[in-house]
């Protein structure tokens, strides 16, 4: 941890604290992954759903995002360089219909979170591949993980799959634990309350479908 000099405090958002490392934070185990049978699937509400191979993806363009992150659990990491598929190229690829509003991030092992689209739909989105000029680390995510930096790090799904378009919103794994809906770190949306019952989950799921 560091002191904050006063430009560096302009960038972190309340209570969180600075840190050089970038500490590994998930659920579960690390999981195995074979980039020959890997997919990334954009789909739900969507025109033109696709599945991407491994090699399909790293073939598209790619850009680098500088960003900071910031963790619910509060530490924030400054100036990371992340590289990889814009999230906006695929949504732009599959055609959002209008009736979508809100997103599944889909990743390995089950694990989803809940992005709305106004916050999925943003051009420092990435699926990323790199991180600070090397591929990912397995622990943080290889082979691809979503960025969304704007918002807390929960939301950057490691190990992900798929982008689902949805007309409602439905609740992630972290966000079914009490996490918040949203998570914009500068309102300091941590938690959003209780669990939800799996009754709840599964009625909410139904509703999204629609
Ligand atoms: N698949 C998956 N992605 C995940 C998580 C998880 O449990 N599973 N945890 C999230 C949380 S809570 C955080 S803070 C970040 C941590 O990413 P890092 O380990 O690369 O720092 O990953 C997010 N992405
Ligand atoms: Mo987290």
């Amino acid at each position: 941890m560091r002191e904050r000099s006063g430009a560096t405090r302009e960038r972190v958002p309340p209570g969180q604290v600075v840190t050089t490392k970038w500490p590994v934070l998930h659920y579960g185990d690390v999981p195995r992954v074979d980039t020959k049978t890997w997919t990334f699937e954009v789909s739900g509400l969507v025109e033109r759903p696709f599945t991407l191979t491994y090699d399909e993806l790293l073939a598209l363009p790619q850009k680098t995002v500088r960003c900071d992150i910031h963790c619910v659990t509060r530490w924030s990491r400054l100036d990371n360089a992340f590289e990889g598929v814009p999230v906006q190229a695929l949504l732009a690829r599959a055609g959002v219909k209008a009736e979508a509003s809100y997103s599944l991030v889909h990743a390995e092992q089950g694990f989803m979170t809940n992005v709305p689209l106004s916050d999925l739909d943003r051009p420092d989105n990435l699926i990323a591949l790199r991180w600070g000029g090397e591929p990912l680390t397995p622990e943080h995510g290889w082979p691809a993980r979503l960025l969304v930096p704007h918002l807390y790090f929960w939301k950057s799904a490691k190990w992900a799959r798929g982008l689902e378009l949805l007309a409602e919103d439905m609740p992630g794994f972290w966000e079914q634990n009490g996490y918040h809906m949203r998570g914009d770190p500068w309102l300091e949306e941590r938690y959003g309350g209780r669990s939800l019952t799996q009754h709840e989950i599964n009625r909410l799921r139904n509703r999204s479908k629609r």
